[in-house]
């Protein structure tokens, strides 16, 4: 450590976003860029920082580490997206940078299955509480009441077993699915305890195969108010299931996020207009209850004041930790024609600003990127399509393809605003497989990303 460097500067940041929507992606575009930081192709803060003495690390006791090795392996020998995301990770390093001169920054990276943040609302609640929210949802929702119907006629039975209850849940959660929403509460219905995500398959089948609970002997759904009976079954049972899984699955996954002191919040505008309305709605959801949980902002008790002196003065883990900085991030933009990316920020800004501008002391911005830039644009003629070359990643069926020659494809155009309601399918930007630079020390082309992390990489 050099002799003027005192202290640590302890920076943490957690990425959540629906799955699918770039988070481990973004974290190994991060990584290799300030791994091998050059500061012309990835300016922190300007052009003039620069980093040195960079050192992984190992994570904290009760993580498993982010595996950045073998994300970048899979990207530069194989051709390959990283997998799917089945644990949640943490990723540690320190580094030097030189418009830091009294402190050096040990960096905290996080992510999780997105499939996990859909029970962001069991967070806090009994499972009184949470049956009277998916209830609430299930019945006030056009969209939730149509998949959720055989649920809905289950509980409204003079008599019905405990498996018929779990039987019917099982089949909504698969009608849920199937419509695209990502509102799937117990998540283990999609992600399992195994790592195993769901496949597409008929409702009857999936609810033959998934869990709606950590396993086969602790599955629950939820009850309406004449059987939460206490003392009666299934309440007791289901409460007791409820409280396990909470304590198993969630709290650690989405509890550890709260002392992050910036989160990225990823917005798949791509994935939200190709997937329709529901999946709009359910994503400003999950992010409504996440915020309610991870309460983002100056805690009353520890004002900024008080938030500096224990940076200067306090040894970093003695420090206190709390959600100062939040950065809405659209990833995907190289899926998106030029002329459409600015729409793309609006998009988001629409969508969430009115949540994190409703908090005080938050320092929030909007940023639009692409964590690996995969495609080229043609210019735009008139009215003419908008046209990206890429190597496609599906047939023109949807079915995954090796990789082949580049090829010319169009992507929808975007609106200037949310429309009142569209279809899965109306808007589509098709996959293409990544454009990484085979040589080890060289990170992919980027667009925002050290835009963004010179927001959430904060110093004093
Ligand atoms: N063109 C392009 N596609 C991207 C980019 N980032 C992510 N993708 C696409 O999005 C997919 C999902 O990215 P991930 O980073 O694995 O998503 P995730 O949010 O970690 O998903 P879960 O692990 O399921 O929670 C990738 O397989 C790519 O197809 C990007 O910068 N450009
Ligand atoms: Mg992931």
């Amino acid at each position: 450590m050099n002799f003027l460097r005192l202290k640590t500067t302890e920076c943490r940041v957690g990425v959540i976003g629906l799955y699918n929507s770039g988070k481990t992606v973004l974290l190994t575009s991060l990584i290799n860029h300030l791994q091998d930081h050059d500061p012309d192709r990835f300016p922190l803060v300007t052009k003039q920082t620069h980093t040195r003495k960079f050192t992984a690390l190992p994570p904290d006791a009760d993580w498993t580490a982010f595996n950045y090795t073998g994300h970048r392996d899979a990207l530069v020998n194989h051709g390959r997206w990283p997998a799917k995301t089945t644990d949640r990770s943490q990723f540690v390093c320190q580094f030097e940078r030189s418009d830091w001169r009294f402190s050096d920054c040990l960096l905290k990276l996080y992510d999780l299955p997105g499939e996990r943040i859909a029970d962001a609302g069991m967070l806090g609640r009994d499972f009184t509480g949470w049956s009277e929210k998916m209830l609430s949802l299930f019945i006030n929702d056009t969209g939730y009441r149509t998949c959720t119907a055989p649920f809905l006629e289950a509980i409204a039975k003079p008599k019905v077993s405990e498996h018929e209850l779990l039987q019917a849940y099982k089949i909504s959660l698969a009608n849920l699915i199937l419509s695209y929403k990502p509102l799937i509460s117990p998540s283990t219905f999609l992600l399992d305890t195994h790592g195993q995500a769901a496949r597409p398959d008929t409702p009857e089948n999936l609810a033959k195969s998934r869990f709606t609970g950590a396993d086969a002997d602790s599955e629950f759904c939820p009850l309406p108010a004449p059987l939460r009976v206490p003392g009666s079954e299934p309440f007791d049972t289901f409460s007791m299931r409820y409280n396990g899984y909470v304590e198993r699955i969630v709290v650690p996954t989405i509890l550890a996020f709260k002392s992050c002191t910036s989160l990225v919040v990823l917005i798949d505008v791509t994935m939200l207009l190709a997937g329709g309305v529901g999946m709009y709605d359910d994503n400003r959801q999950i992010i409504h209850d996440l915020f309610d949980v991870l309460s983002p902002g100056e805690h009353t008790l520890f004002g900024p004041l008080a938030r500096g002196l224990s940076k200067v003065f306090l040894p970093h883990q003695w420090r206190p930790g709390w959600i100062t900085r939040l950065a809405f991030a659209a990833p995907k933009m190289d899926l998106v024609h030029p002329v459409d990316r600015d729409r793309m920020l609006l998009l988001m800004r629409r969508m969430v600003e009115r949540l994190a501008g409703d908090r005080d002391g938050l320092k929030y911005d909007f940023f639009n990127l692409s964590s690996i830039v995969s495609t080229k644009a043609l210019p735009l003629v008139d009215k003419s399509p908008r046209v990206l070359v890429g190597v496609p990643l599906r047939d023109a069926e949807g079915k995954k393809i090796p990789p082949g020659p580049e090829q010319r494809f169009t992507v929808s155009e975007l609106p200037d605003d949310w429309p009142m309601e569209w279809p899965a399918g109306r808007f589509t930007f098709p996959d293409v497989y990544p454009r990484m630079p085979a040589r080890k020390d060289y990170p992919p082309d980027q667009v925002n990303v050290d835009r963004l992390a010179s927001f959430v990489i904060e110093s004093l």
